[in-house]
């Protein structure tokens, strides 16, 4: 099975896949050895590490590289935010074909106009491209992948915009007759009763994905009652994750002034060496170094 074919065997097997973001080939390790079923190669992870905002400013090049490179050192199903798709149709076609041979497995693509804005930020300018264009970006994505099971998901920030759900729902059901396998439906709102509403509302034949950032109550048992949500994305938690120890761990050093203290609380190098798998390296080693 293709690692496509396994994410949809998967969403069919559980009802609902848990997809953890990665910005890097050491945190898809540690999503695989958490158990997650999934990765999400985010747009905001990757821009916040290069100390970025996420506004498209990051290249397809460098997303594209840093993909390959999780899809080298894990063996879970990547799910690819290619934000607008770098362009319009045309450009769908050249993402859709690079993604597909860098190792991904789906893409998620927004409605927005390019550049893109960060969906989170208070006050961000949210403009949304006419319905008509975006179904011919869909349609250009699922007419170019190579393995029918790689998944085109379409994303509408109908809500993001503030335009309310029954535009949410009108956009979805454009990008679902465009021929997206499923829709991600996001919202910025504190709680998630817009979500709720729309899964509530939304009778469309495809399943919802979601990304629980800003409405973080909106656990794996709520989602489950929804019943047509199939993909719970964790959207920037690896980022924060990594940045809260990080920088808890870097104040404590200059404080001390030293890392007399800090060493004990935090991973000893041999875990980093497992991770980076030296036991293979010493076998080759012993093998072949004469
Ligand atoms: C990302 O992780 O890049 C996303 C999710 O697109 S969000 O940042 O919440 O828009
Ligand atoms: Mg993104």
């Amino acid at each position: 099975m293709s690692p496509a074919e396994r994410l949809r065997a998967r969403i069919a097997e559980t009802g609902l896949v848990h997809v953890m973001a990665a910005h890097s080939p050491l945190s898809a390790i540690l999503a695989e050895e958490a158990g997650f079923d999934g990765l999400w190669a985010s747009g905001f992870e990757l821009s916040a590490l290069y100390g970025l905002a996420d506004m498209s400013l990051i290249t397809m090049t460098q997303h594209l590289d840093v993909l390959r490179a999780m899809a080298a050192r894990t063996s879970l199903p990547i799910v690819a935010d290619i934000d607008t798709g770098y362009g319009n149709a045309i450009n769908v076609v050249y993402a859709i074909r690079e993604y597909e041979r860098a190792g991904a497995s789906a893409v998620v693509i927004e409605d927005k106009t390019f550049p893109k804005v960060t969906s989170l930020a208070a006050g961000g300018r949210q403009e949304l491209l006419r319905v008509e264009e975006f179904q011919g970006k869909i349609e250009a994505a699922i007419a170019t992948r190579g393995d029918p099971a790689f998944l085109v998901i379409a994303r509408t920030e109908a809500l993001i915009a503030g335009l309310g759900q029954s535009e949410a729902l009108h956009r979805a059901n454009a990008y679902r007759e465009a021929g997206a396998d499923m829709i991600l439906i996001h919202s910025k709102k504190k709680n998630p009763s817009e979500i709720e509403g729309f899964s509530r509302a939304w009778t469309g034949a495809v399943p919802l994905v979601i990304v629980p950032n800003a409405y973080p109550e909106l656990d794996a048992a709520r989602v489950k009652a929804l019943g047509n949500i199939r993909m719970m994305i964790y959207g920037n938690y690896g980022i924060r994750a990594a940045t809260t120890a990080m920088q808890e761990i870097f104040r404590r050093i200059i404080a001390d002034g030293g890392v007399q203290n800090v060493h004990k609380d935090i991973l000893p190098v041999e875990e980093i060496f497992r991770l980076q798998k030296m036991d293979e390296v010493k076998v080759a080693e012993t093998r072949f170094l004469r």
